[in-house]
């Protein structure tokens, strides 16, 4: 059986999900999930790894369709809500789906994405309607359980595998170095299609018969009311989310603000990832919220890796020590590993919670590992005094904005396709609010004119809004490095200049 549900079952009376005025048990997510597992094999015995993609808001019918998948012997395929039509389309294309499991979403994209695709979309409900009939399958921990769909350097997004076992493993490093426990309740406001909001948070909770508290989107108003009263004790969030609270914060009254902060001061646990958390930010939470953060780095590929301690130095800027069960190594350019400190090297990652391969993508998946293999992450960092610090990514085609990992590459190609851009590139740039945000270089074909407004439009049908660049420089040519390629950074130092 799933551990999962092994663990379930010993809470099931209990809360997974609270929102002030209603809650739903365990026992019941376990009763619906079990009915539309029933209808979704409609009379065979196991789905054997049939990919089946879902779109849900956060919350329990996101879980009923999850665990319904799981049940039945498939592989869930989380979508981003927030996708276009292409970008679906990709996703269904590319990890074979034919079924889709929609519950209270919008679905224009996803309309658009199944009629380009042979994929059918069913809603949740219907399925939960029918009699759960016959017994339900018991996948091995080997077995497909989700592909979450990830940015990397070479175009259009892959398709991450974990197993039951994957996921069971990174889950269990979480909740044993964080000390989950069952009257934990924690706010979900993160997306469900990455691994921070899928694993850190949903299923650590759900493993541990906490209480979550799920949100429509993150809303600073809204979560500050609910610290403020009390309804947490474990908060997991991305560094633009901690700058938006300062910022909420610190436009309230003296008194709603000392609310808000003593709300905050109870909590057990404060945990930031998914991207570089400034020690000028770090330090400001401490001074407004009362905590020193918790850094964390992971990654889709591995999960989590590196965290500062529960108990101990939480030191600003690093990321601290490899969590339970996690090898890690640094290596240098020549391809040695790093024994000492002080020098930088690629990250290399090894455990059970790193995934299974890209989904039908031998070639990337061999790329992605060394001979002996160790993941590699393509993120540089240096240990000092023990302490693991990020410095940086091997590829500067990677953008970090809001938490959200972006290929510079897949923007490219959306902007190349506009009918009066000839050349361009695409660079992350430093953003205090964001991390980095998504800056373009455009040579326009003779005669051409472009607006950012233009160039959004453009954008608005082909990328999610996130993807969508804040800023525009049209140039008369991009800088190229000797093999003719457009040289990123000097192409980010053109907006450094003040464009
Ligand atoms: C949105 N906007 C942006 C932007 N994203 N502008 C610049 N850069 C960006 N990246 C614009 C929108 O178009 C909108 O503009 C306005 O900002 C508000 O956008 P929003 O999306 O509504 O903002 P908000 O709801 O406040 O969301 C902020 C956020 C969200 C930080 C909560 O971005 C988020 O959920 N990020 C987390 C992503 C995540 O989970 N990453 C983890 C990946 S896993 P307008 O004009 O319309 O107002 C991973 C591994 C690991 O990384 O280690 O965890
Ligand atoms: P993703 O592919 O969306 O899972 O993003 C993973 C990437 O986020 C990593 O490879 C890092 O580049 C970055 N990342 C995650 N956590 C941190 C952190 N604490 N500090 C710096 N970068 C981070």
């Amino acid at each position: 059986m799933i551990e999962l549900f092994q663990r379930v079952a010993r809470h099931a009376d209990r809360a997974a999900f609270q929102d002030g005025t209603a809650s739903v048990s365990y026992a019941e997510l376990l009763r619906r999930s079990a009915r539309a597992a029933s209808a979704l094999l409609g009379g065979g015995g196991d789905l054997t790894g049939e990919r089946i993609a879902l779109l849900a808001p956060a919350g329990a019918a996101h879980v009923v369709a999850q665990w319904a998948i799981w049940r039945a012997g498939g592989c869930a395929v989380p979508l981003n809500p927030a996708a276009t039509a292409p970008e679906i389309e990709h996703v269904l294309r590319t990890a074979g789906v034919l079924r889709v499991l929609v519950a209270g979403m919008p679905e224009d994209a996803l309309r658009a994405a199944c009629a380009a695709t042979r994929a059918q979309s069913t809603g949740l409900d219907a399925l939960e309607a029918a009699e759960a009939s016959g017994a339900l399958p018991e996948p091995a921990p080997e077995r497909p359980a989700m592909i979450v769909f990830t940015s990397g350097t070479t175009g259009k997004p892959k398709g991450a595998l974990y197993t039951h076992a994957t996921i069971a493993a990174q889950v269990r490093m979480l909740v044993e170095a964080w000390e989950w426990r069952e009257t934990d309740r924690i706010p979900l406001f993160l997306p469900l299609h990455h691994v921070h909001g899928i694993v850190n948070v949903m299923c650590c909770a759900l493993w541990s018969g906490a209480c979550i508290e799920a949100f429509e989107r993150f809303d600073a108003a809204r979560v500050l009311e609910r610290v403020a009263a009390g309804a947490f004790s474990v908060f997991m969030a991305v560094p633009t989310v901690y700058v938006k609270l300062i910022e909420a914060l610190e436009a309230l009254t003296a008194p709603q603000r000392e609310r808000c902060t003593r709300g905050f001061a109870a909590l057990r646990l404060m945990v930031s990832g998914s991207a570089a958390l400034p020690a000028a930010v770090h330090a400001h939470w401490q001074r407004l919220g009362g905590h020193a953060l918790l850094e964390r780095y992971g990654m889709t590929e591995i999960g989590m890796a590196l965290a500062n301690p529960l108990h101990g130095e939480r030191r600003p800027g690093s990321v601290g020590l490899p969590l339970p069960g996690v090898e890690v190594r640094l290596v240098d350019e020549q391809g040695a590993v790093i024994a000492g400190e002080d020098q930088p090297g690629e990250i290399h990652v090894r455990g059970p919670a790193v995934f299974a391969g890209y989904w039908n993508d031998p070639e990337a998946t061999r790329r992605a590992f060394s001979d002996d293999g160790w993941f590699l992450t393509g993120d540089v960092a240096v240990r000092e005094r023990g302490y693991y610090r990020i410095l940086g990514r091997r590829s500067v085609d990677i953008i970090k904005s809001g938490g959200y990992k972006l290929s510079a590459l897949e923007i490219e190609n959306v902007l190349l396709e506009h009918p009066a851009v000839r050349e361009c590139a695409v660079v992350g740039v430093p953003d205090d609010l964001w991390g980095e945000a998504v800056a373009a270089a455009v040579v326009l074909r003779p005669g051409a004119a472009l607006a950012l407004d233009e160039l959004l439009a453009w954008c608005r049908d082909r990328l999610s809004a996130y993807k969508h660049p804040r800023r525009l420089r049209v140039v008369d040519a991009l800088p190229r490095n000797a093999l003719g390629k457009p040289l990123k950074p000097a192409v980010r130092a053109l907006f450094d200049e003040g464009a």
